[in-house]
C-alpha cells in the first residue's frame, strides 16, 4: 500500500509547483473526480437499470439526449456548485452558460467546459464512454463573470482532462506541467496514480478515423488515408485502423500506443463534428502535453479564435510525425489555412 498515490494526495504535492496557489485550483479538481466517481458507478450499472435508455429529448446540437448525459450532467453542475471554486460551467448539454451564484458572489475565479459523457451513443452497447473538461480563469475578476470567459483560447488553459469509463475508469489530467494518469481502485473508491508523466509515441501505426464517411472527405484526408494503407516496411505501412467512436476511448488508446485521430470536415458536419472548447481543446492540451500534436489540418487547434459556446473544429491529433504528415497531404491538396476563411465557408473543402 505504501506506494500507492492517490489523486487526492497527488494534487496537493503538486500545489507546491505553484507557489502562490491557494488550493483553489486543487479543490476544483478534486470535486471533478468526485463527480465522476459517482458518473462511473451509474454508468457500470447502465445495463442494469432503468436509468439506460433515451429521454427522448434533444440536447442543444439536435441531439437525442440519453438519461445517462442528463445525470451526468447534473452531477459535475452540482459537484462544481457546491465545491465553490467555479462561477461558469460551461456544458455540451447546457444551451446557454450555467452562472452559480454563490461561488460569483464570494469572487471565485475559475470556469470549468466540460463534456460530461462524451460518446453517449456507445452506452447501450457497453462501449467505452467518457468526460472531458477544461479549466480556464476569469479574465478580469474585476467585472462579472460571463460568456466571455469560456470563450477564450485554448492556449489560456489552466487544466484540462478526462475521464474513461472504460474496461478500468481513469481520470487522465493536465496542469501545463505534463500529463498524469489514474486509475479508479474500486476496492477502495480511490483514483490512484498509474501512468506518472504519459507521453505519447512520436509515430504509431493506428489510424483513427469514421472511414464510412469517406466520400465526403476533404481531397488531403483521402490521399492520408490513402497513404496509411499502403505497403512500405520502411514505416510499418499499412497501418491499424481502430475507431470506436467514442472520442475519449479512441484519443486515450492513440496516446498510449501512438496513433493519429481525424475528425474532418464532412458533408453532414461541415464545420467537423467535434466542438472546440470541451472537445477539441481539453484534448489537444492533454496531447500537447504528452509530447502529441494537434491541428484542424492546418493551425494549431489551442490558437484558434473562439467565437461561440458550441463552436465545431475540424481535428487532426496525437502522434506528432503522423499529425504532421496528415497536414502534409492537406497542404499538397491545396486546402487553405481554415482561420483564413469564415466558418460559413469551410464546407467549400468538400
Ligand atoms: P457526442 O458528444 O454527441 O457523444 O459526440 C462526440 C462523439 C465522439 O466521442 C466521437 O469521436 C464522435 O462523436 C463519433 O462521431 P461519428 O459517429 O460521426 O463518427
Ligand atoms: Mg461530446
Amino acid at each position: 500500500m505504501a506506494d500507492v498515490k492517490t489523486l487526492g494526495q497527488f494534487i496537493i504535492e503538486k500545489q507546491a509547483d505553484f507557489p502562490y496557489a491557494k488550493g483553489e485550483l486543487s479543490r476544483l479538481l478534486r470535486d471533478i473526480g468526485i463527480a465522476s466517481k459517482i458518473v462511473n458507478r451509474e454508468v457500470n450499472k447502465a445495463g442494469l437499470m432503468e436509468i439506460l435508455g433515451k429521454t427522448g429529448v434533444t440536447n442543444v446540437q439536435g441531439e437525442q439526449q440519453q438519461k445517462l448525459d442528463v445525470f451526468a450532467n447534473e452531477q459535475f453542475v452540482k459537484a462544481l456548485s457546491s465545491g465553490g471554486e467555479c462561477c461558469i460551467v460551461a456544458s455540451e448539454e447546457n444551451e446557454n452558460i450555467v452562472r452559480i451564484d454563490s461561488a460569483v458572489s464570494k469572487g471565485a475565479k475559475y470556469i470549468v467546459a466540460i463534456d460530461p459523457l462524451d460518446g453517449s451513443s456507445n452506452i447501450d452497447v457497453n462501449v467505452p464512454v467518457g468526460t472531458i473538461f477544461s479549466i480556464y480563469r476569469r479574465k478580469n475578476l474585476a467585472v462579472p463573470a460571463s460568456l466571455g470567459d469560456v470563450l477564450q483560447r485554448g492556449t489560456e488553459q489552466v487544466a484540462a482532462g478526462y475521464v474513461i469509463y472504460g474496461s478500468s475508469t481513469m481520470l487522465v489530467y493536465t496542469t501545463g506541467k505534463g500529463v498524469n494518469g489514474f486509475t479508479l481502485d474500486p476496492s477502495i473508491g480511490e483514483f490512484c496514480l498509474s501512468h506518472p508523466d504519459m507521453k505519447t509515441p512520436e509515430t504509431g501505426t493506428i489510424y483513427s478515423i469514421n472511414e464510412g464517411n469517406y466520400v465526403h472527405f476533404p481531397q488531403g484526408v483521402k490521399k492520408y488515408i490513402k497513404y496509411c494503407q499502403v505497403e512500405d516496411t520502411a514505416t510499418y505501412r499499412p497501418y491499424t485502423s481502430r475507431y470506436i467512436g467514442s472520442m475519449v476511448a479512441d484519443l486515450h488508446r492513440n496516446l498510449l500506443k501512438g496513433g493519429i485521430f481525424i475528425y474532418p470536415v464532412t458533408a453532414a458536419a461541415p464545420n467537423g463534428k467535434l466542438r472546440l472548447v470541451y472537445e477539441c481543446n481539453p484534448m489537444a492540451f492533454i496531447i500537447e502535453q504528452a509530447g502529441g500534436r494537434a491541428t484542424n489540418g492546418m493551425d494549431r487547434i489551442l490558437d484558434l479564435e473562439v467565437a461561440e459556446l458550441h463552436q465545431r473544429s475540424p481535428i487532426f491529433i496525437g502522434s506528432p510525425a503522423m499529425v504532421r504528415q496528415a497536414e502534409r497531404f492537406m497542404l499538397e491538396a491545396g486546402e487553405l489555412s481554415f482561420s483564413d476563411i469564415p466558418y460559413s465557408l469551410h464546407n467549400r473543402f468538400l
